[in-house]
Parts: structure tokens; C-alpha cells; sequence
């Protein structure tokens, strides 16, 4: 029988953080995309010309892609379908990386599923 792995299935209800300050406006961002699921705005340390951080607005126990369920498809899906190919041609790249850091050791410090998209440069490969 399948058994869940890591955080699977296991909703996380660590507190508030940083984004939420951004979607409540308590702290101004430089926002680039907003949909009724989404928002995304600019990394505030950029590591390429394009560095946007695409977020869910409702966490909803995402606090990282490990914590995803069946319920989070319709989200997780519209990041990718919907959002990430607008974000990407309003900054009108051809190639571009997506990013997820997924816990700390992946160097993740932001406990609110996000994406990063990064591109505007040639890219090395492999990250550290
Ligand atoms: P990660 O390390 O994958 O959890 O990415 C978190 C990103 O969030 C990191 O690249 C820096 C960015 N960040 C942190 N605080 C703020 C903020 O107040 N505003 C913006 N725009 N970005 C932030």
C-alpha cells in the first residue's frame, strides 16, 4: 500500500510570514502579476534581471511543496498553466529557470509555498 512520504497530506500551520505582510500590503512590493489564486512580485535581492516570486494568496498549509495534496492541484497547477507564462512574457524571456526551495537545507527560508522565476542572463548549471 502507498505511504506518504515526508510532509505529504500533513498540513502545516506554522505561523505568518513575511508574504503575508506583502499580500496585506502592510509592506510594499513591486508587483508584476495578481489573479484571484496568485500574486507575484519582485525578489528583493534579484540574482538575475528576472527575479519574481510567484505565491499562492491563500498558504492553505503550504508552507512548502512537500505539504502538498490533491487539494492543492488547482493552485499548483495554475501557477504553472496560468501564471508562470504570463510572468515570463511580460518580461518577455525565452529562457528563464523555476525554482523551488524546498525546506531548509534547500535553502528555503520563507515557510509560504513560492516559486522563483529567474532568467534575463545566461544561467549556469548545476546550482550549488
Ligand atoms: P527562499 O529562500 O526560497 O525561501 O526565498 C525567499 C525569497 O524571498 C528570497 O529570495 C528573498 C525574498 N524576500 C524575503 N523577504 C522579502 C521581502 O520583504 N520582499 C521581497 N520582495 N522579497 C523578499
Amino acid at each position: 500500500r502507498w505511504a506518504p512520504i515526508l510532509g505529504a497530506g500533513t498540513r502545516d500551520t506554522a505561523g505568518a510570514t513575511i508574504f503575508d505582510s506583502i499580500l496585506d500590503g502592510k509592506i510594499p512590493a513591486d508587483v508584476v502579476y495578481e489573479d484571484e489564486l496568485v500574486l507575484a512580485f519582485r525578489d528583493i535581492a534579484p540574482v538575475a534581471p528576472t527575479h519574481v516570486l510567484l505565491i499562492p494568496k491563500r498558504r492553505d498549509g503550504l508552507t512548502q511543496l512537500q505539504r502538498a495534496t490533491a487539494e492543492h492541484k488547482h493552485v499548483l497547477g495554475h501557477m504553472l498553466a496560468v501564471a508562470v507564462p504570463a510572468i515570463v512574457a511580460k518580461d518577455g524571456l525565452d529562457s528563464y529557470r523555476l525554482v523551488v526551495n524546498d525546506g531548509a537545507q534547500a535553502c528555503q527560508s520563507v515557510f509560504h509555498l513560492h516559486m522563483h522565476i529567474i532568467g534575463g542572463k545566461a544561467l549556469t548549471w548545476p546550482p550549488g
